[in-house]
């Protein structure tokens, strides 16, 4: 067993709201930090859950009719679901309303009373309905409103009720934060508590009695456990305290990670709470900044609410791929485009352009531009490396440098730069592949063409390694396409420090583009039917091998060159139900049988197709059109709406090259 544990929390949501997208936030980072721990070897536990206690929860299900156990556990439910979609790799859900965790609140209760911590008085103060909070005058907004809820009016609230004495350990907490300052992450939310605790604590009230949905007190059935203090203890009960294994394994907490609205509740009351029952703290509470949608705070109220999955799936159908690689998508930009700890607005046209320019041109095509040369070049087996010059050292160095700092990265939550890190790598890739042109080597130096192409495709399979926690899906797709024997997920951070994992003579396994770059208008300009050659050069040119400046639009002959231009015969042909011109046509490149969509009709009907030797440009990236991979496109000559297929004087062989 490793011998460092990595224990990583989400706040338990509230089951009064539907999940969105502030929630995913938060647990998508959750689930990056763990996948990443466990890649580098922790002994890693990673909780999430849901907070199922107290008057909100009990208003909601009577406004729709149900006991607040049944509304719990539809909305409990929610939560799972949309965890899986978002391929949330949690080791325990907790549920506050689940016997093991109620024996635990109750537990910790009786503890803090038994040493005299707890007593009953009465307690008076602005209430905040929706925080569940008292507030200080001082803090509230204009009229008495709540500080998180804009707007929502504060109750005076005085009620009996069990007070924890929270300021007597005013002094021990100040002291405990001035010894270990990491234990507020950012330096600004420190601060902010640090000067929340000086200006005093006031002992806080720990039960109510005017409802009864919530953990009884154990010792007074006339009051239930406030909510927040129920709340808190799902981070030890989850893991079976007292005696549970995983307790003694997981306890203290590597990280309680939050959103800034409840660091006071993370940061002082539950240290404080744990100090005083004899039980260790935490090492970390980590709260990162509020997501915004056109500058607002998602909320129910205002109706800005986002659902992840929905969300998911329509990035998925524009982008033409599936809900799992959308998935990955909306993990990576959350958590590149916002440095983690500020406030960032969500936007998706920056999704989009993070989609393109990141995810389908620096990483997916980095694998489109070396695969196939492999297979046409060494068929399909990765070239053995041979004597290093020029900069692959500068790629080996730079991998290895990348592939060190992650961890310490990620113990700092700062996903950001680590994925800044990883686009280091794949920059320098890209770069070098550009300069080393194996597409031309190959001719005149076919040993350095093997060279560069191997170097290059170390280097996928390093950042795919460094990228798994992010993008899930995809980096097991580029992993099958790189044909590597052992799972992506037997590998660990120390498989991406070693260069040459990759064993020469492995068979690439080419597939469809993974992240097929997402094009606003998906008409007729690309769509997959009689085509004008030279345009669609120029326009590949761009996000394919740039060569020097170009002044006008001729293309060299190593541009040309790269064109996989073929003779190839229909075999079968049928109309795409429900679509006016697309055709489904199974054509045979010699040995090779390929499905290509292509817009034909009326000019040609199905039937006419078949048997026809045509030409084909079968490099073309596939792309999926009405559900089906259509993988190579058709030549025809188009003229005044008139449309001719392009064929071969001579009948020759299926396969023949066009040169
Ligand atoms: O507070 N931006 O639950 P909750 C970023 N049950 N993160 C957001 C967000 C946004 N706009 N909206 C929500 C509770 N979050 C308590 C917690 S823990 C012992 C009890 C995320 O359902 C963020 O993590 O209101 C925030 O702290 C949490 O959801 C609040 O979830």
């Amino acid at each position: 067993m490793p011998d460092r544990t990595y224990y990583i929390t989400t706040p338990i949501y509230y089951v009064n709201d539907v999940p969105h997208i502030g929630h995913a936030y938060t647990t998508i980072a959750a689930d990056v930090a763990a996948r990443f721990k466990r890649l580098a070897g922790y002994d890693t536990f990673f909780l999430t859950g849901t907070d199922e206690h107290g008057i909100n929860v009990e208003r909601v299900a009577q406004r729709n009719g149900v006991t607040p156990q049944a509304w719990t556990d539809r909305v409990a439910a929610e939560f799972r679901t949309l965890w899986e979609v978002l391929n949330i790799s949690h080791d325990d859900f907790i549920r506050t309303t689940e016997p093991r965790h109620e024996r635990v609140a109750a537990g910790l209760f009786q503890t803090l009373y038994d040493k005299g911590d707890i007593y009953l008085g009465k307690y008076e103060g602005w209430y905040c309905a929706s925080c569940e909070s008292f507030y200080l005058e001082s803090e509230l907004g204009p009229d008495k409103t709540c500080p998180v809820h804009t707007g929502r009016k504060t109750e005076w609230t005085a009620e009996e009720s069990y007070l924890f004495r929270l300021s007597k350990y005013q002094d021990w907490w100040l002291r405990y934060v001035a010894e270990h300052p990491g234990s507020i992450e950012p330096e600004a939310r420190r601060n902010e508590v640090t000067s929340f605790v000086r200006s005093g604590l006031k002992d806080l009230s720990v039960s109510r009695s005017t409802f009864t949905w919530g953990v009884p007190v154990p010792f007074d059935r006339r009051h239930v456990i406030y909510v927040w203090i129920d709340a808190l203890t799902n981070y030890i009960s989850a893991l079976g305290y007292p005696d549970g294994e995983r307790f003694a394994r997981f306890w203290p907490a590597s990280v309680h990670l939050v959103g800034k609205e409840i660091v006071r509740f993370h940061a002082v009351y539950w240290p404080i709470m744990l100090h005083a029952a004899g039980i260790a703290v935490p090492e970390q509470t980590f709260a990162h900044g509020w997501l915004t949608f056109g500058g607002q705070r998602f909320s129910k109220s205002l109706g800005i609410v986002i659902d992840p999955a929905a969300l998911a799936r329509e990035i998925a159908a524009e982008a033409g791929v599936d809900v799992p690689i959308a998935v990955d998508a909306l993990r990576y930009f959350l958590l590149r485009e916002i440095p983690f700890g500020a406030d960032g607005d969500f936007n998706k046209v920056a999704l989009v352009h993070r989609f393109n320019a990141d995810l389908a041109n620096d990483y997916g095509n980095l694998l489109n531009r070396t695969i196939p040369q492999v297979e046409r070049h060494f068929g399909g087996a990765v070239p053995a490396p041979g004597p290093s010059r020029g900069n692959d050292g500068l790629l080996r160095e730079t991998a290895a440098s990348v592939a060190e700092e992650l961890d310490a990265l990620i113990t700092r939550l700062d996903f950001s730069r680590a994925l800044g890190e990883i686009w280091r790598l794949l920059g320098v890739a890209n770069k070098y592949l550009d300069e080393e042109a194996p597409w031309r080597s190959i001719k005149t130096d076919p040993e350095r063409a093997g060279t560069a192409l191997y170097n290059t495709l170390e280097a996928v399979r390093i950042a795919t390694v460094l990228l798994s926690p992010w993008l899930p899906t995809a980096t097991t797709r580029v992993w099958g396409q790189l044909g590597i024997g052992s799972p992506l997920s037997s590998q660990r951070l120390d498989d991406a420090r070693r260069w040459g994992g990759l064993a020469p003579g492995t068979r690439v396994r080419p597939g469809p583009p993974i992240f097929p770059r997402i094009e606003k208008a998906k008409d007729g300009a690309r769509s997959p039917g009689a085509v004008k050659v030279a345009a669609d050069v120029a326009q590949r040119s761009k996000t394919e091998e740039p060569e020097g400046t170009r002044v006008d639009n001729s293309i060299s002959i190593d541009e040309f060159r790269k064109l996989d231009i073929r003779v190839a015969e229909v075999l079968e042909a049928a109309r795409v139900p429900n679509t006016d011109k697309l055709i489904e046509a199974k054509i045979d490149l010699g040995g090779e049988v390929r499905t290509i969509i292509t817009g034909l009709v009326p000019q040609y009907q199905p039937e006419e197709l078949v048997g026809k030797r045509i030409i084909v440009l079968a490099n073309l990236e596939p792309r999926r059109v009405r559900g089906v991979d259509s993988h190579g496109m058709l030549l025809a000559a188009e003229w005044e709406g008139q449309v001719a297929l392009l064929t071969v004087e001579k009948n020759a062989p299926k396969g023949a090259r066009i040169t």
